[in-house]
């Protein structure tokens, strides 16, 4: 089959060099449509399938403060890549995991490449990593960019999940408590008035931006037949959090995501001794 997949990830995380590694010396070097950011494609032709590949700037987050972010996040909601690979720093883990909960959040096909898991082994850090997979809904394939190990097996299992047989990958979604979650509930309920909104993205993902705040989202509802209802939805709900929290939305959805990675890595991570060592 012929598809194509998208490798995101945090800066310094190991994407060019595994898209080195996948596309060889068949690659393109562009810019960005508009903005002076590096755009990188390239092909790979494995077991019959051709697999086109775009390296897309490096993010910490989705939100729309950097234009780096912006071209990842319209990129994988415009052009729907296949497959969107987030290449993961295994030895910083949870703060990659940030991104990585995000991008689960979009409701997408997803692989996660666990990148410098040798540095990580070095450090003494332990994971199981299949547990990690199975809680976050997303395959974990372990690599090494710089030997090109795991390369063979994150081909294989894109392919596995683009054609939707992959056994771990199903969608999961962040908690973040009855009262933020009925407000959501109510945003999306309003948000079917509009099925070019629904359709274009996934609506839990949308109504979470909104109460976020997000420039970027509210100005795509702006242009929407229902935007005064939506808008005015999303102005109450936005009110009542912040009333019950005494604090911003986007600061509570930021902190139960920390939550959410923070619980996942209790359940799976180790330290070795000489690693506690260290970081003490
Ligand atoms: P990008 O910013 O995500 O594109 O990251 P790069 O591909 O430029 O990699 C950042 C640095 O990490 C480079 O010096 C790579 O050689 C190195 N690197 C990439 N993958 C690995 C890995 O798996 N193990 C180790 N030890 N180094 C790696
Ligand atoms: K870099
Ligand atoms: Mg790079």
């Amino acid at each position: 089959m012929e598809l194509t997949i998208a490798l995101c990830g945090n800066p310094n995380a190991g994407k060019t060099t595994i898209f080195n590694q996948l596309t060889g010396a068949r690659q393109k070097v562009g810019n960005w449509p508009g903005v002076t950011v590096e755009k990188k494609e390239g092909v790979v032709t494995y077991k019959g399938n051709t697999i086109k590949v775009v390296d897309l700037p490096g993010i910490y987050s989705l939100t729309a403060y950097s234009v780096e972010e912006l071209v990842a996040r319209d990129y994988i909601l415009d052009q729907k890549p296949d497959v969107v690979v987030d290449v993961i720093d295994a030895s910083n883990l949870e703060r990659n995991l940030y991104l990585a909960t995000q991008l689960i959040e979009l409701n997408i096909r997803l692989v996660f490449a666990m990148n410098m898991v040798d540095v990580a082994r070095s450090r003494g850090i332990v994971v199981d990593y299949s547990h990690l997979s199975r809680l976050l809904g997303v395959p974990i394939i372990e690599t090494v960019g710089t030997k090109g190990e795991g390369i063979h097996a994150l081909l294989d299992k894109v392919l596995e999940v683009a054609q939707d047989v992959d056994p771990v990958a199903r969608h999961i979604h962040v908690n973040y408590g009855s009262e933020v979650e009925e407000e959501i509930r109510l945003i999306r309920e309003v948000l079917k008035k509009d099925p070019q909104i629904t359709s274009h993205c996934y609506p839990r993902w949308t109504a979470v931006k909104l109460l976020e705040g997000d420039p970027q989202v509210i100005k795509w509802i702006e242009g929407s037949p229902a935007a005064a209802e939506i808008l005015e939805q999303v102005r109450k709900s936005a009110q009542h959090i912040s009333s019950i929290f005494d604090d911003e939305p986007e600061t509570i959805i930021a902190e139960a995501r920390y939550g959410f990675i923070s619980g996942a890595l209790k359940e799976t991570m180790k330290l070795s001794s000489v690693a506690k060592k260290t970081i003490s």
